[in-house]
């Protein structure tokens, strides 16, 4: 009996063997054809309004833009989350609404808000990539010293190296340009400069992105490529200029019986005093020089596109061109961004990825927040905390889904007034924290020039719940707590912990997420 249970267990055992040998063979190949790690490309433009829009489309010429499109999906609907600079990007790259994130200024970082955040390109640098800044992809902030500037472009943590860069002397020399407000505000100038493109920031930050994809060869990269233009001051090498013949650009007139909005919405502060006094002309100046520097700063998306073309890398890219915020080109007497309007809040965002079909166009709602998730999707990285987006993979795969039904954006006035705008695929509903209110219907007025509320009072009803779905916007005061609505505060951090990550995890988020897919006609309205 003993002699034939030894022989039972031996055989057990040889047979556990092979079974572990074979299991282990297994996760050998398994491994061997876990399949290469994808580049990651992030090009970012600064202030650059929705090339689908009317203006766009029929005046600024972005050949090279269009190049992208033909390689990959043009998203028509995609917004971001604050309509300005840092709050936008600190959004994005933290795949958090400004909401959660609590940075809803150009003054306060990422990592003073959320320390231990890991943010997109550090989920990346994290599981191996190298990664690497040229130019803005976080908000510039810090002026000339050096310690500040590295904590603002995040190096270290995000990328492995984060390079900014300025004009030379000869890209100073204006040879045409001037303040249109006379110094009024300081940054409402143009410039035709002396000078090549690479006497231009931008045309540096496309050389340094192009001996860096080089440099890198065959190692899995993420490479952050962040255009200045065509943010103010409007200045662009003057060749840019001549391709818009100042006759041949017309300013934007508002209906004569658009609903008037309170200041809050636009208009405000000096920004408006000195809009209010432009006259045709220099509407038209400006409009040119917008169209000049989108213009550069589009040709220096061209070289940065060659450089994948010769190095065959688009079979291993994943290529997103993003905006940070939309801009006003005249639309309510508004030059600028910072509003609630869909010229602010809607952004270009094309995405390019291998294997997937090009010349697309997505009609879904998508935000900002979906690029994380969509990174984390195509790289394979788990999500490192709950994500408020989700990945656009399913549009890439078939362009006429529709992944969400509602996007998202908040801007704040000072630390007592904020607003929170929905966008559905008919409507924008805006709620200010003051209770006034305005709707806008996008079948009948797709530049949002007649407030609706009140005579639709149970489509306000609705979309007021969609926006109490979002995490409520909590004033950040300086000794790290949040102060609510009702005047009460919380602490950002308990025992060493975020907190927002706790009711991040708990809220319902998700509610305006929906995974279905619908038909290409109901997602084409
Ligand atoms: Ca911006």
């Amino acid at each position: 009996m003993a002699i034939q249970s030894n022989h039972s267990t031996m055989k057990a055992l040889t047979v556990f063997i092979v079974c572990l040998l074979a299991l282990l063979a297994k996760l050998h190949c398994a491994a061997a054809e876990q399949p290469p790690k994808l580049n990651v490309l992030l090009i970012m433009a600064d202030d650059l309004r929705d090339y689908g829009g009317a203006f766009t489309r029929d005046v600024v010429k972005m050949p090279n833009l269009d190049r992208l499109r033909a390689r990959g999906v043009t998203f028509e609907r995609a917004y971001v989350q604050y309509p300005v600079c840092n709050p936008s990007r600190s959004s994005m790259m933290a795949g958090l609404r400004a909401e959660q994130t609590g940075v809803a200024n150009n003054t306060t970082r990422l990592r003073q808000m959320m320390p231990d955040v890991i943010t997109l390109p550090q989920l990346c640098k994290d599981a191996g990539w190298q990664s690497h800044a040229f130019g803005k992809l976080y908000h510039l902030g810090g002026g000339k010293d050096a310690v500040q500037k590295a904590l603002w472009a995040d190096t270290g943590r995000s990328w492995h190296t984060a390079q900014d860069y300025v004009a030379t002397q000869v890209g100073r020399r204006m040879v045409e340009g001037r303040n249109v407000t006379g110094g009024a505000l300081n940054w409402c100038a143009w410039g035709a400069a002396d000078g090549n493109d690479d006497d231009q920031p931008d045309g540096q930050i496309a050389t340094a992105t192009m001996a860096m994809i080089k440099q890198l060869g065959d190692t899995p990269w993420f490479i952050g490529c962040g255009f200045m233009k065509p943010h103010d001051p409007f200045i662009a090498p003057r060749r840019y200029f001549d391709l818009y013949p100042t006759e041949s650009l017309k300013r934007w007139r508002d209906p004569r019986d658009i609903s008037p909005v309170p200041e809050k919405a636009v208009g405000f502060g000096a920004y408006g005093v000195a809009f209010g006094k432009f006259t045709d002309r220099e509407w038209q100046e400006l409009l040119r020089a917008y169209c000049a520097a989108t213009s550069f700063m589009d040709a220096q998306l061209g070289r940065v596109l060659d450089e994948l073309d010769k190095n065959k890398l688009w079979d291993k890219t994943l290529v997103i061109f993003v905006g940070d915020n939309g801009y006003h080109t005249g639309e309510r007497n508004w030059w600028n961004k910072d509003t609630l309007f869909e010229r602010s809040c809607r952004v270009p965002l094309v995405i390019a990825a291998p294997g997937f079909k090009g010349a697309q166009t997505s009609r879904s709602l998508v935000e900002f927040v979906d690029l994380y998730p969509t990174v984390a999707d195509f790289c394979g990285l788990k999500m490192p905390h709950a994500a408020a987006g989700t990945s656009l993979k399913p549009i890439l795969t078939n362009p006429a889904a529709s992944i969400k039904d509602a996007a998202f954006t908040l801007v704040t006035r000072g630390s007592k007034l904020h607003g929170q705008s929905v966008r559905t695929t008919r409507w924008r509903f805006t709620l200010w924290s003051d209770g006034q209110t305005e709707l806008y219907d996008h079948d009948t007025d797709p530049e949002e020039t007649h407030n609706v509320a009140q005579a639709n009072p149970a489509v306000v009803a609705q979309l007021e719940g969609r926006l109490k779905t979002l995490p409520p916007y909590k004033v950040y005061l300086d000794n790290l707590r949040l102060r609510d609505a009702d005047g009460s505060t919380t602490p950002i951090w308990e025992n060493g912990k975020d907190t927002r990550f706790r009711s991040i995890a708990d809220s319902n988020l998700f509610t305006h997420i929906s995974a279905r897919a619908v038909p290409s006609s109901e997602a084409g309205k």
